[in-house]
């Protein structure tokens, strides 16, 4: 034996001691080339190791409740709109994850405006999920994690219905539908959520409900004196079961309508779904490489040249005509030089503020009239010809939405169609990732967007 004398521990004893603390704080951070460790910027602020393995029990099971772990709480919802709107309802999705404190399980895309023919899109194939962990300091379990999409089991499920109480004035007030809930072979009994969850705002256009109403309901106060009131509770369609709301797995049936203060705040700068999730939704790295390629080749840049800063430019038409009440969609939609003087707008900024010259120009539009694509080729501006690049056969027929979006988010700058939540997003990213320079046109008369 060493010097044991009195009762102090020896120094090798501490620095055994220390050495064994220090390995098991640090072993499965070092030795685990899986998993993810936060950026080493600053101290982290969440020492969340992000393997979706530490958040189920194992692969994805044939009922997604065996998978679910009971000592961690969860949340899912579901979408059923065009793609821009479905990314904004997973934003807000997870934003509720983060002030409940809970895991998300975010389902698969399955959007209008693409051909119900392509096979749902999985969320992590487009955004950057790890990222996106690291960024907000939670992890994101998706679907197919936790139950196998081949699994024939239909499960039993209680939700919320936020969708039915916001309709109440309908005459068949119901939950909102989603494809995906058939696809994830869910049986859902549906009760209608309390009516104080609507947000009271001066400023109230169309109803939402409140961010922190809803995440009240997932801790034990709020839900237990809610279940005390008689809400209306759907059986669900095939099973016939009635269940209250499932407090391992909160879930909701739409949440694209939800706000902290103000209705539709991802137009507005402080908007906490935005600020906390929805900035930090990057592109995963597969999918910025394919839209660097198409933009090259667009603006013909030579193949040792770095891709110069051009403007992006979203124009909705298609489907947005309804909203032109009786004017003829030619005098509705902004025409192409109310457009342009956007464009100038946009440069002259970029050279003002940043010494950016962005000569370029690449458009992004569902307008299927290829004279009007003439008329865009006549300003000196170019775009991706998906039939011609033969692109929804070659990756599929997400990839034309993918990479427009993507090339309007890369823009230097950006001038968009107010109203669009396609040019929202577009114009958002391009401030919070390129510091750009961005417009919305106004449209609906002639003159509209007359400043
Ligand atoms: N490829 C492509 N698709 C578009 C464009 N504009 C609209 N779309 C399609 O139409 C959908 C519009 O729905 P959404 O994304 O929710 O945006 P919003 O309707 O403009 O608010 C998009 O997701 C695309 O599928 C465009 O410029 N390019
Ligand atoms: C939780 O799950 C673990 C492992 O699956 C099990 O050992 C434990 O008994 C469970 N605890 C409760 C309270 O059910």
């Amino acid at each position: 034996m060493f010097c044991t004398k009195g009762k102090k521990p020896s120094l090798r004893a501490i620095f055994v001691a220390l050495a064994v603390v220090f390995l098991l704080t640090f072993a499965t951070l070092l030795l685990s080339p899986s998993r993810y460790r936060l950026d080493v910027q600053g101290p982290p602020v969440h020492a969340t190791i992000f393997d979706s393995q530490l958040y189920v029990q194992g692969p994805p099971t044939q009922r997604f409740r065996d998978n679910l772990r009971n000592d961690t709480k969860y949340i899912t919802s579901w979408t059923s709109a065009g793609w821009t709107n479905d990314v904004i309802t997973y934003g807000n999705l997870i934003y509720l994850a983060l002030i409940t404190e809970r895991i998300p399980i975010i389902p698969k895309f399955r959007s209008n405006h693409i051909d119900p023919s392509a096979p749902p899109f999985v969320f992590g194939d487009v955004i950057d999920v790890p990222r996106l962990s690291r960024a907000i300091g939670i992890h994101l379990l998706q679907w197919h994690e936790v139950k196998d999409p081949e699994s024939q089991v239909l499960d039993d499920l209680g939700c919320w219905s936020v969708w039915e109480t916001l309709h109440q004035h309908k005459e068949i007030p119901e939950p909102r539908r989603s494809p995906s809930i058939n696809l994830l072979k869910l049986d859902i009994s549906w009760t209608r959520i309390p009516a104080w969850v609507e947000l009271t705002s001066p400023f109230k256009q169309e109803k939402h409900a409140s961010f922190w109403s809803l995440a009240s309901l997932g801790f034990p106060e709020a839900r237990s004196s809610s279940l005390e009131l008689s809400l209306t509770n759907h059986p669900s369609p095939h099973h016939q079961v009635s269940l209250p709301p499932d407090d391992h797995l909160l879930c909701f049936d739409f949440l694209y309508y939800a706000s902290a203060h103000r209705t539709y705040e991802w137009e507005l700068d402080y908007s906490p779904a935005w600020r906390f999730v929805g900035q930090h939704m990057r592109w995963t790295a597969r999918m910025e490489r394919i839209a660097e390629t198409y933009v090259r080749r667009a603006m013909d840049v030579p193949v040792a040249e770095p891709t110069p800063p051009y403007v992006s430019i979203h124009i909705r038409h298609g489907d947005f005509h309804e909203q032109c009440g009786g004017v003829p969609a030619d005098q509705c939609f902004a025409s192409l030089s109310v457009i342009a003087r956007r464009v100038s707008e946009v440069q002259d900024e970029l050279r003002t503020r940043k010494g950016i010259e962005a000569t370029h120009v690449i458009v992004t539009s569902d307008e299927s009239d290829p004279e009007w694509w003439a008329d865009v080729r006549a300003l000196g501006w170019t775009w991706v010809d998906y039939a011609a690049e033969q692109t929804e056969e070659i990756y599929g027929k997400w990839y034309p939405t993918f990479i427009d979006a993507i090339i309007q988010s890369n823009g230097a700058g950006f001038v968009g169609t107010r109203g669009s939540t396609m040019s929202l997003l577009a114009s958002r990213r391009v401030q919070s990732w390129h510091d750009g320079a961005t417009r919305l046109v106004r449209w609906g008369r002639p003159g509209a967007d007359d400043h």
